[in-house]
C-alpha cells in the first residue's frame, strides 16, 4: 500500500487530496514538523531532505511535490487528474506546479522559515517585511493565469495543480503572509476547492479548518 508523509497545513497537503481524489488505498503518517520528526533517524531513512511530503509506492519513496503530483495523476489515469491531451498539456501543468514549488513556496519561506537565510533578528525581520510584496509580485501571474474565466488551473478540467494551489491560498491567511493585496481570483479558487469532497475529508483527516 502507498503510505504518505505528511505534516498537517503543510504542502503535503497537496499530494493528500489528490490521493483521495485519485480514489488511491494509502496510508497516511503524520509529522509534527514543529516537535522535529522530520529531523529524527526514522524519518531522515525515509527522506535524507528532512521535508514532507514523501511518497513510499511500490518501486521506493518519491518525494518533491510536483514529481509526488505528477505520479498520482499518471498513475490513476481514470480519475482525469491531468490535462486531456499530449505530452504538452502535462508539461504545462508541471511547468505551473513547479513554478509554485521554486517560486511560490520559496517566497512564503522567508516568512515562515527565515532562519534558513539568516541569524540576526534585524535580518530575518527585513525579509518578513518583504513577504507580501513579493508574494503579490509572484501570484500576479497566478491572477493573470485565473483571468480568463477558468475553473480550474488548466481550465474546465481539475488537475493535481488545483490541490497544490490550493495549499498557497490558505497560506496567504497564515501570519499576515497575503498583507493586504486581494489576489481575488486565487482565494475564489480556493473557495472552489473547498467545496469538493475530497478535500473536506482530508481537511478532517488533517485536523485542519477552510479558511
Ligand atoms: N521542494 C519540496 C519542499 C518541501 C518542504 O519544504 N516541506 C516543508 C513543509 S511545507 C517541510 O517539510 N519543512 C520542514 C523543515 O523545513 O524543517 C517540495 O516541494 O516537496
Amino acid at each position: 500500500m502507498l503510505k504518505l508523509f505528511y505534516a498537517p497545513n503543510a504542502c503535503s497537503l497537496a499530494p493528500h487530496i489528490a490521493l483521495a481524489e485519485a480514489g488511491a488505498s494509502f496510508e497516511a503518517a503524520r509529522l509534527d514538523l514543529r516537535a522535529g520528526d522530520q529531523r529524527k533517524p526514522d524519518y531522515l531513512a525515509v527522506n535524507p531532505k528532512g521535508r514532507v511530503p514523501a511518497l513510499v509506492i511500490p518501486r521506493g519513496i518519491l518525494t518533491e511535490n510536483p514529481v509526488i503530483l505528477g505520479w498520482i495523476a499518471q498513475t490513476y489515469p481514470d480519475a482525469r487528474l491531468k490535462p486531456d491531451g499530449d505530452f504538452f498539456a502535462f508539461s504545462e501543468m508541471q511547468s505551473f506546479n513547479l513554478y509554485l514549488a521554486t517560486t511560490v513556496h520559496v517566497a512564503f519561506a522567508h516568512l515562515f522559515r527565515a532562519e534558513r537565510w539568516a541569524d540576526s533578528d534585524v535580518a530575518k525581520d527585513e525579509m518578513r517585511a518583504k513577504v507580501p510584496a513579493a508574494l503579490a509580485q509572484v501570484f500576479r501571474l497566478i491572477e493573470e493565469r485565473l483571468s480568463d474565466g477558468r475553473r480550474w488551473v488548466c481550465g474546465s478540467q481539475y488537475t493535481v495543480a488545483d490541490p497544490y494551489l490550493y495549499v498557497f491560498a490558505r497560506w496567504l491567511e497564515r501570519d499576515g503572509a497575503g498583507g493586504s493585496s486581494a489576489m481575488p481570483l486565487t482565494r475564489a479558487h480556493c473557495a472552489r476547492m473547498q467545496e469538493r469532497s475530497a478535500v473536506k475529508q482530508i481537511l478532517a483527516a488533517e485536523g485542519i479548518e477552510p479558511v
